[in-house]
């Protein structure tokens, strides 16, 4: 018989520079990292069904405590069964806290010690999320990995405000962790969640303080907020040497798949993005050999598969005449081929990373593959 795992776990398996070969061990299963978690915001990764996300090769998904806190409210998941039951989704499920899906969707909103109230952009009820309450919600939606609530800010910002909302995460942070010792079932772990803009003075005190509370992992937000591509990156490499090796790194809402590779090239292990998914019910394909829009008329009359070589069924066995037809048509169906399609894709390039860092090619490998997927623009 199995054993059964109990407790959360993270271990580096392997290592090429500083890209990173790992296995993280949860109560529902391991994830392979290098990892790209799609986004099941509200409890469905749009357009796919999970037995597609699974077979596409995705071992974790995230989900989002400010969407299911409004509907179907979090007391009602939990009174379902947890939202593994809810929507049959057996794998890990990590997530996000809240705090910056307030700041991107909410108009009216206040953020103060206490936490952040917010008129809901579904009808307009008020409610208060606290470090405390995101923790709560989390557990009663019995995720696997838990962020804490943090303050996203809007870039470009003044050194000042990167501070305040950076040290304000902090507070935030041990408010978090106290809730989670308290609530937190065993196997279950809590992220902590580096800010500080693009200073890099400010992102190595956030780093160093979240380092102290002894958290299972540390995700870096507050990137891919409008800085570019470069920025972010420099960001990053300020702020990655100061997280422990032996702890998971999470960057949040990340990114193309240029950025996804040149992330893990300086030692990034999980990442997640609404990119494959939302480009896909915008008609616009991910492949190896970059982007390509299916609206353009130049693919009305191809008969040509997007890639015949791909594990993905959508990619493989339809033709771009098809897929364009029923991307210009506005079909359900164009939107499900395409997320299936960009979903597969980000599974396979995470586990091309896995390879190539696993037979310690990956500068090589990231090199061939970023010219490859040069005409992606991004
Ligand atoms: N904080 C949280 N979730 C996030 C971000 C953040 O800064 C980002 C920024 N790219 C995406 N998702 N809690």
């Amino acid at each position: 018989m199995q054993e059964r795992v109990t407790t959360f776990g993270f271990e580096v398996k392997g290592e090429d520079g500083a890209a990173r070969l790992g296995a993280l061990t949860t109560l529902r299963g391991v994830v392979r990292t290098p990892a790209f978690m799609p986004v099941g915001t509200v409890g469905t990764v749009k357009a796919l069904y999970f037995d597609q996300v699974k077979q596409a090769g995705a071992d974790i998904v995230l989900a989002n405590t400010y969407h299911l806190m409004l509907r179907p409210g979090a007391e009602r998941v939990a009174r379902l069964g947890g939202l593994h039951t809810f929507i049959r989704w057996e794998g890990p499920i990590l997530t996000d806290s809240g705090g910056f899906q307030v700041m991107s969707l909410s108009k009216i909103r206040e953020v103060s010690e206490e936490g952040v109230r917010f008129a809901s952009h579904i009808d307009g009820s008020r409610h208060m999320l606290t470090p405390e309450r995101a923790v709560e919600i989390q557990c009663l939606l019995g995720s696997d990995i838990q962020m804490q609530l943090d303050e996203c800010i809007e870039l470009p910002a003044e050194r000042k405000e990167a501070e305040r909302a950076m040290e304000l995460s902090l507070r935030w942070a041990e408010r978090a962790r106290a809730a989670f010792a308290e609530r937190g079932a065993p196997g279950q772990a809590l992220f902590g969640i580096v800010q500080g803009g693009v200073d890099p003075e400010l992102r190595r005190r956030s780093a160093e303080a979240l380092v102290g509370m002894d958290l299972r992992g540390y995700a870096v937000g507050g990137l891919a907020v409008g800085e570019g591509q470069e920025m972010m990156l420099r960001t990053l490499e300020g702020v990655l040497p100061f997280l422990p090796a032996e702890k998971p790194r999470y960057l949040m809402g990340v990114g193309s798949p240029s950025d996804l590779i040149k992330s893990v090239q300086r030692g990034v292990d999980m990442f997640d993005c609404v990119l494959p998914t939302r480009n896909g019910r915008h008609g616009l394909a991910f492949t190896w050999n970059g982007k390509v829009n299916l609206r353009n008329a130049m693919h009305a009359e191809d008969s040509a598969p997007l890639d015949p070589q791909s594990s993905c069924p959508a990619a493989r066995d339809y033709s771009r005449a098809y897929l364009h037809h029923l991307v210009k048509s506005g079909e359900y169906l164009g939107a499900m081929l395409l997320s299936w399609v960009n979903t597969a894709f980000y599974q396979e390039l995470m586990a091309a990373m896995r390879t190539a860092i696993a037979e310690r090619r990956f500068a090589s490998w990231a090199e061939e593959t970023l010219a490859r997927l040069d005409g992606e623009g991004s």
